[in-house]
């Protein structure tokens, strides 16, 4: 029996860990898993990434999806994860606009073309423990493409920030994704600030080497640059 308690512990500590294959788009899901969802390198591991200056904070993934989602301005998404997702930390939306001669199928996200979208905010528990919105579910906050977004391929990126064990330099773990996206039916407007993945955080950001036990909901600063509404 005491076996038997080790073997699901041990189970449980794995499925702390988690991934995002499936973006939902106005209550419709992606046909599939990796359907237009980039498949990261912790499909299978699940682990996260540990290090903000990494080239895996980009999109954590070495291949490309086979498919682009249609995604209209205004519209509601979120993502499915694979497991609960039971670490505090906010979860955070960007969007990278394709440059001209490229396709979502085939471009990288490089250079300074991120822009947030949607961030979430904490709050303190009963248990005085700080809480994001959607923790302890399967699904990740919803947010709204801007009305304003201009028509065309985009990247959408993902992220939610593990904080646990981020009172030590790179004790946070960043889990993301980034979905191949054409955004329809937008507007005119301009984006920004626009920022780099890496180079948009830095270890030593007080909204990522922080002890969540030490701080107020009012004053934790979740990192990159402010959020575009349109
Ligand atoms: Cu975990």
């Amino acid at each position: 029996m005491k076996f038997l308690t080790g073997l699901l512990l041990a189970a449980t500590a794995v499925q702390a860990h988690y991934t995002f294959p499936r973006l939902v788009i106005n209550g419709k899901s992606e046909e599939a898993d990796w359907w237009a969802t980039r498949r990261t390198k912790n499909a299978d591991s699940k682990t996260g990434v540990e290090s903000a200056a990494s080239g895996d904070i980009r999109c954590y993934s070495s291949q490309t999806a086979s498919n682009i989602a249609t995604v209209p301005a205004g519209a509601t998404i979120h993502y499915i994860s694979t497991q609960q997702v039971n670490h505090p930390g906010p979860t955070q939306y960007y969007l990278a606009k394709v440059p001209e001669g490229k396709s979502a199928s085939n471009w990288d996200g490089s250079g300074n073309v991120w822009f947030k979208i949607h961030t979430t905010t904490p709050t303190m528990d009963s248990n005085k423990q700080l809480t994001w919105p959607a923790q302890n579910t399967y699904v990740l906050t919803n947010a709204t493409i801007p009305a304003a977004t201009p028509d065309g391929e985009y990247l959408l990126r993902v992220e939610q920030i593990a904080l646990h064990l981020a009172n030590r330099p790179n004790g946070a773990q960043f889990y993301l994704a980034c979905t191949q996206i054409k955004i329809t039916g937008g507007g005119n407007g301009t984006p920004g600030p626009l920022v780099a993945f890496p180079g948009a955080y830095s270890a030593n950001d007080p909204g990522i080497l922080v002890n969540l036990g030490a701080i107020t909901a009012d004053s934790y600063v979740p990192p990159g640059p402010a959020v575009w509404s349109g």
